[in-house]
């Protein structure tokens, strides 16, 4: 690293100070802090007191910690440990919302309602509960409390696990893979991970999958499905990406988290004609509220609220000057924003019960009074416009499309009255798309600093790839200009004729990280279809984190491997010093599961062996030949410099 990237963040000083009087960015913390080398190798252990215990192998002999536990079995203690906390904080959230939808169903959720009842009709259809009697306002009453029951059951298998192909739910039932609660899943990985318990990395391994499939096809589906209840399926929408959305003549509020309950209200609170009237009495020209971090995911693909920017981000936003108000929630927030805040008028304020931060104002908030909560927050942001100083908001703001869930994919490729994948798998069946790839999860300053997803999807696009987003990633290609129809010009020439035909980008916005089961819905639907084989293994189908920083990421590519969907991590492997546990994770759980994970952390290089891939389950489909169908012309070839 050089001396520009020292200070790649803001440097400048100002009243208040902050850290050392410094305007510190996560990227300074990144550079000064350093990566702890002890950790990367993923065998220090803090089990239990005897330790903690560093473990490496060594040449003469495999170095065990006090117990004798062997570095094996310390890294895949810690990596189920990462999957767990991953489907908890996943979970927890789909818990929320499907608490908030028992509390509409009961008419104690002012600020909220059922914005699809055809969405809530169908799952009731899938759950078993559809009746044509039943007002809306029961059957959200009885689908909240049957998914509720999802995270407190003990034995079975969840519900959802039966929307997967019937040949992987076999493999799952043979592989004792089912999950069963989603809760039991993470206490029994928690238990088995504590001293002397589980010590064997397969076994330990198998019960990190059940936990992170309990969340696939659990929590993040629950709350994928809730949502679109509450706030509406997702249709392609329009709306703007970066920290231009900001505005210099209106009362800027940011929301940031995970939760879009609040922010639904906040959006309604801050159209209110008084409000917007004290606005003015301010000096303001009116509200804006933008987002940030999965929220942001949610609400610009439910509503097309704009999007402030990704998880790198959310200290920059602050050095505008030009938020009043940041409202934060759960997972993702940086502590930092605290110092940062402290450097401007912006008021920061938590919402959430579970996320409070030392010297930050906290206004709890829960559906029974989200209304009036939101318009007391809307207030504070409005009262603090006149304490503003300098302003200096850069002008970067990018067009985006989003809003491309199960239905909408269904929807955009197989039309109005037969929403289908059919079109996709005819186009990857004759060649023309050559496979997809979901790209989700974090920016990382130690990895590209969100660079590294841009040219991976470049690559991967300008190859006929169809390309999935979700997350932080999704925002750092929406920063590309990735998220357009008109990138389909980058494309490759199979590809952008598809992708023109349908007026679709090649890169598709498919919403938060919970969102990321809907790719595993859309994947189900394709082996459903028909033509690509009968697992979701089958599929040419692989998922990326190039820039993975969070547990959830962790859990999410657990997930898409346990569901037969091969997985590329950037930035490091956790287990690098444990060789039995990172070959079980990289090539065997591919026996059981028919994927595993890559690591590879130059993007470049891991287009490359997503296509590899890719071409693999297109030889083992017998479709490989037909690619030829494709004649570049010179327009073509001109095109493809762009
Ligand atoms: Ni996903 Fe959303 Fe972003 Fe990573 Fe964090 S915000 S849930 S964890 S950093 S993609
Ligand atoms: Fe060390 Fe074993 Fe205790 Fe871990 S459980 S800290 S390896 S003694």
């Amino acid at each position: 690293m050089n001396d520009s990237k020292k200070t790649a963040g803001p440097e400048r000083t100002g009243p208040g100070g902050g850290v050392e009087g410094k305007r510190h960015t996560v990227l300074n913390r990144a550079w000064e802090t350093g990566p702890c080398p002890l950790g990367t190798n993923g065998t220090c252990c803090r089990a239990c007191a005897m330790g903690p215990c560093r473990v490496v192998e060594s040449g003469k002999g495999t170095k065990v910690g006090v117990c004798g536990a062997t570095p094996d079995t310390i890294a895949a203690r810690n990596v189920c440990r990462m999957i767990a906390v991953g489907v908890a904080a996943h979970s927890d959230h789909a818990r929320e919302v499907t608490q908030a939808l028992c509390a509409v169903a009961r008419g104690e959720a002012p600020g909220l309602e059922i914005r699809d009842g055809e969405k809530l009709r169908r799952l009731a259809g899938t759950l078993g509960l559809a009746d044509a009697d039943k007002s809306l306002g029961e059957l959200a009453a009885e689908v909240g409390a049957r998914l509720l029951n999802e995270f407190g059951r003990q034995d079975g298998e969840l519900v959802f696990a039966a929307l997967a192909p019937a040949k992987r739910l076999e493999r799952w039932r043979r592989l004792r893979a089912v999950p069963r609660g989603i809760d039991r899943e993470v206490v029994e990985t928690l238990h088995r991970t504590h001293m002397g318990v589980d010590q064997d990395t397969s076994s330990l391994v198998a019960q990190g999958t059940r936990t992170a499939l309990a969340d696939g096809w659990g929590g993040s589906m629950i709350a994928a499905e809730v949502q679109d209840v509450l706030f509406g399926t997702p249709y392609p929408v329009r709306s703007r990406v970066d920290l231009g959305v900001l505005k210099a003549d209106q009362v800027n509020i940011v929301v940031h988290g995970h939760e879009p309950l609040l922010p639904e209200a906040l959006v309604r609170a801050a159209r209110e004609p008084e409000l917007v009237a004290r606005a003015g009495q301010m000096g303001a020209s009116g509200i804006n509220v933008v987002e940030m971090r999965c929220t942001a995911d949610e609400l610009l693909m439910h509503h097309g609220v704009p999007v402030a920017g990704h998880f790198l981000q959310q200290e920059f936003a602050l050095t505008t000057g030009a938020v009043e108000l940041m409202l934060v929630d759960i997972q993702c927030v940086m502590q930092g924003l605290v110092a940062m805040a402290a450097c401007f008028h912006t008021h920061l304020v938590t919402t959430s019960e579970k996320a409070r931060i030392k010297g930050v104002h906290h206004a709890e908030f829960s559906p029974a009074t989200a209304l009036d909560a939101a318009r007391g927050l809307v207030k504070l942001a409005v009262d603090n416009f006149p304490r503003r100083r300098t302003v200096n908001i850069p002008a970067k703001a990018v067009d985006v499309v989003a809003g491309f869930g199960y239905e909408s994919i269904g929807y955009v490729l197989g039309g109005r009255f037969r929403g289908s994948v059919r079109v996709l798998n005819e186009n990857i069946i004759n060649g023309w798309v050559r496979g997809v790839t979901a790209v989700v999860g974090c920016i990382n300053p130690r990895a590209g600093a969100g660079k590294n997803h841009g040219v991976l999807v470049r690559e991967l696009i300008a190859n006929d790839v169809l390309v999935l987003v979700t997350g932080c990633a999704a925002i750092a290609c929406a920063r590309e200009g990735l998220l357009l129809p008109a990138a389909a010009a980058t494309a490759g020439p199979g590809l952008r004729e598809v992708c023109v035909a349908l007026g679709i980008p090649p890169v598709l916005h498919c919403g938060s990280c919970v969102d990321n089961s809907r790719i595993l819905k859309v994947a189900a639907q394709m082996v459903r279809e028909g033509g690509l084989g009968e697992d979701l293994s089958d599929l040419p189908v692989v998922s990326c984190a190039p820039e993975w920083m969070s547990e959830k990421a962790v859990t999410i590519g657990q997930y898409f491997v346990g569901s037969g969907i091969p997985v590329g991590l950037g930035v490091y492997f956790p287990g690098v010093d444990s060789h039995k546990f990172t070959d079980h994770m990289l090539a065997g759980l591919e026996r059981d599961y028919g994927a595993a994970w890559f690591y590879e952390p130059d993007p470049q290089a891991m287009a490359r062996k997503v296509l590899e891939r890719i071409d693999a389950k297109r030889r083992a489909l017998g479709i490989e030949g037909q690619r030829e169908r494709v004649l570049y012309d010179m327009e073509m070839r001109r095109r493809l410099d762009v």
